[in-house]
């Protein structure tokens, strides 16, 4: 106990905000400077509520971009987190674990397929699916050997890893990390034209695209653009590579964001709510064909399948089947979309808001490069809500989809309230 020789109340105050200034200077000097985080430490998360260390609650509308949909610290996922931690955590797979296999089973039928290859991380999630395309291509498709290519769209984000920047057109994310992988092309996204040209080259194994582009700032494509692309992609037999890492588990108002356009993706990716934001949890979907091009010693991870992920994963997915959150997530959104486009009506800070179920953004009327949006997400914590901005002036509103109706008002009164406050100092 620190004695700042104050009474005990100021005592306790000064000893917490010197806790959570320590916090950030601890991080100051000894962490990689890799993130620029909203100036506030977090130490609790219950629901769609956090704490930071002053003990000062906060409205989450983040959710550590899309992994906690079921909510914070969900008790039926942390029990199951906890039960199975018990029991075995970790068997590698050089053997066999009593969890892995209902747990394949429960997710392949769960999403409608034949197959599932684990993984921990959404970009290893990405990682695993080119190689399966790949793989295809040459053993199935019949290319020729390392000519195999992969569309992606412009303004894509499947994570850091030396292949997802490879595909990346933000200079932030590829820049000084050369040489990069051969064997992707960018496309525009939204232009069936661009991908039906590009789709000319007889080499091309796959397209992998985001259902709604996330990083690039919740950028919703034309109603049927999935679909049409699914078609010229099956004219061509190439396989389209869904990364619903973001947009899957319910966020978008449906359980895939693909099931807008009445489509299943040929290769399927997962993470983040998977496992409800409680362990890393990834996981590639695919047909019998696609999926058994890969044999035996030819991927893998320490950690796929361990048994710690799978019942955590089938414990996240059951609440959001039981929890019918994919169902608020779609009802909640309407109402969020129609109260922010009612506060564009009065501000002109703010000229548009898009995005589908409870992953939406609104675009601040100012210079990508303004500090604007920033500004705003710190005025916005100070009334209580965690958002942050998604490229320069796009901030996003991903609240957990456990958000009642309520609460979500309340949400919208605190952001109607601060961009009318912004707008009238400023
Ligand atoms: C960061 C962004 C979001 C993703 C999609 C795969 C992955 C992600 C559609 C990889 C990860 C995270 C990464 C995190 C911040 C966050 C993010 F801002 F970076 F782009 F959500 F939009 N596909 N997105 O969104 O999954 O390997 O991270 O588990 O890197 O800063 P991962």
């Amino acid at each position: 106990m620190v004695n700042f020789g104050l009474s005990d109340k100021l005592n306790d105050l000064m000893e917490v905000l010197s806790s959570s200034k320590e916090a950030i200077e601890l991080e100051n000097k000894y962490g990689a400077y890799n993130y620029h985080p909203l100036p506030v430490v977090l130490a609790k998360g219950e629901g769609v509520y956090l704490w930071d260390v002053e003990g000062k609650k906060y409205f989450d509308f983040l959710s550590a971009y899309s992994a906690v949909n079921q909510g914070h610290c969900h008790p039926r996922i942390v029990d199951a987190l906890k039960a199975q931690a018990e029991k075995l955590t970790l068997t590698s797979r050089a053997f066999h674990n009593d969890v892995l296999g209902r747990y394949e089973k429960f997710i392949a039928d769960f999403f409608g397929y034949d197959r599932i290859l684990p993984m921990n991380t959404g970009v290893e999630g990405g990682e695993t699916a080119v190689k399966i395309c790949r793989k295809w291509a040459y053993e199935v498709k019949g290319l020729p050997e390392n000519k195999a290519k992969i569309l992606f769209a412009n303004g894509n984000f499947w994570g850091r890893t030396l292949a997802a920047i490879s595909t990346s057109n933000d200079l932030g994310s590829y820049n000084n990390f050369g040489p990069f992988v051969p064997g992707f092309d960018l496309i525009p996204y939204n232009d069936l034209s661009a991908l039906e040209k590009a789709l000319d080259d007889p080499n091309i194994a796959g397209f992998m695209v985001e259902p709604i582009q996330g990083e690039a700032g919740v950028v919703v494509p034309d109603d049927g653009y999935l679909k049409q692309a699914y078609t010229l992609c099956k004219a061509k037999n190439v396989l389209l590579i869904a990364d619903e890492v973001q947009t899957g588990i319910g966020r978008t108002g449906k359980v895939l964001c693909s099931e807008y356009d009445e489509i299943k993706p040929d290769i399927l990716i997962l993470g983040k709510a998977l496992s409800g934001g409680v362990f890393p949890v990834s996981a590639v979907l695919a047909s019998d064909e696609i999926m058994m091009t890969l044999k035996p010693g030819q991927h893998g991870s320490t950690f796929g399948g361990n048994p710690l992920a799978c019942s955590v994963a089938m414990s996240a997915l059951e609440v959001l089947r039981d929890e019918k959150l994919t169902e608020n997530a779609y009802d909640l959104g309407l109402i969020f979309r129609k109260r922010m486009n009612n506060m564009i009506q009065n501000t002109e800070l703010v000229n548009k808001v898009r995005g589908k179920g409870l992953l939406n953004a609104i675009v601040i009327n100012d210079h990508p490069d303004s500090s604007t949006a920033w500004d705003i997400c710190v005025a916005l914590k100070d009334n209580g809500l965690l958002a942050k901005p998604t490229h320069g002036n796009v901030i996003r509103f991903a609240p957990p989809l456990v958000i009642t109706e309520d609460q979500l008002h309340e949400c919208c009164d605190i952001i109607e309230s601060t961009i009318a406050d912004y707008e009238k100092t400023h």
